[in-house]
């Protein structure tokens, strides 16, 4: 590997499900993965929650009980981004679609959760945004306002816009370095991100997965293995050039 990439320069990573794979946490899209198992139009939808809230609660309440009660920890490919940004000269910005917290967990502090957080919920009534790590159910009063029936998770649905867009682009426009890493590139507008990186006409483009995605070719550069291992490796030659 011999990146050239100004010293100086930005680097905006965008993540997936694949980084926190070997962490213990289901993709959606590989085999076995999340929706393998339940229909995303069932809980992943507004108006599936407008329809079945206890569902859809339910489903946010056991992957958030995964967090809190297994705490899968962090990982090589987590850990290494977050020792890029310590050791970069430049500015590093992480862009996760993940809703798990293992970036934090792993030290990465420039961070936008892009599908928002689940260890966080809000409030349809009166919009407050509160840590929490227990069970929600269709009756739990919101700890603000005192009203029923309007905690949803701080989760981004299909049809809904996703978190800190402006500010995403804006890095983009910006960015010397784009780096996708697990994730399959079928979700917009993070599918677009890599079109977006390269308008600037210098940004340097590489995706990090297990296997060629789809959008393979759009990339300058392409590493393929498990990241646990490809992304310690890019770090450390980035590091290093
Ligand atoms: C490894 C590995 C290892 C495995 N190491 N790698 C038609 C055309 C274009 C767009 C649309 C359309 N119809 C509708 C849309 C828009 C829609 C969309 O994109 N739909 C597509 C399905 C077509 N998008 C939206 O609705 C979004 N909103 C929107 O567009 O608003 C409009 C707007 C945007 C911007 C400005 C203004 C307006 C919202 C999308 C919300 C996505 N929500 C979810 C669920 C919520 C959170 C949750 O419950 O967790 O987010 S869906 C799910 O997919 C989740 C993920 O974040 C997201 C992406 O999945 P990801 O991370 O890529 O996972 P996988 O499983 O797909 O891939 C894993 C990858 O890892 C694979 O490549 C593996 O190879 C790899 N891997 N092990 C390295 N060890």
């Amino acid at each position: 590997m011999n990146i050239n990439i100004d010293k100086q320069g930005t680097i905006v990573v965008l993540t997936g499900a694949g980084i926190s794979r070997e962490s213990g946490l289901d993709t959606f899209r590989c085999e076995g993965g999340i929706w393998s198992k339940v229909n995303l139009e069932d809980v992943a939808t507004p108006e599936a929650f407008q329809r079945n809230p206890k569902l859809v609660q339910n489903f946010y309440n056991a992957r958030r009980a995964q967090l809190t009660q297994e705490k899968p920890q962090p990982n090589a490919g987590h850990l290494a981004l977050a020792r890029l940004e310590q050791e970069w000269p430049g500015q590093v910005l992480i862009v996760t679609q993940n809703i798990d917290n293992l970036h934090e967990a792993a030290g990465s502090q420039n961070i936008i959760h892009m599908h928002g957080e689940l260890l966080k919920i809000r409030c349809n009534h009166c919009e407050a945004l509160m840590v929490w790590e227990d069970d929600v159910h269709v009756d739990t009063p919101c700890p603000h306002c005192g009203q029923s029936g309007g905690l949803r998770p701080h989760v981004v649905w299909f049809g809904e816009i996703p978190l800190q867009m402006e500010e995403i682009y804006h890095a983009l426009e910006d960015a010397d370095l784009f780096m996708s890493i697990g994730t399959s590139g079928n979700v917009y507008p993070a599918a677009g991100f890599v079109q977006a990186a390269k308008q600037n006409g210098f940004c340097h483009t590489v995706e990090l997965n297990l296997d060629p995605t789809e959008g393979a070719v759009q990339f300058a550069e392409t590493v393929y293995g498990p990241a646990s291992q490809v992304v310690p490796a890019y770090v450390d030659a980035l590091l290093k050039s």
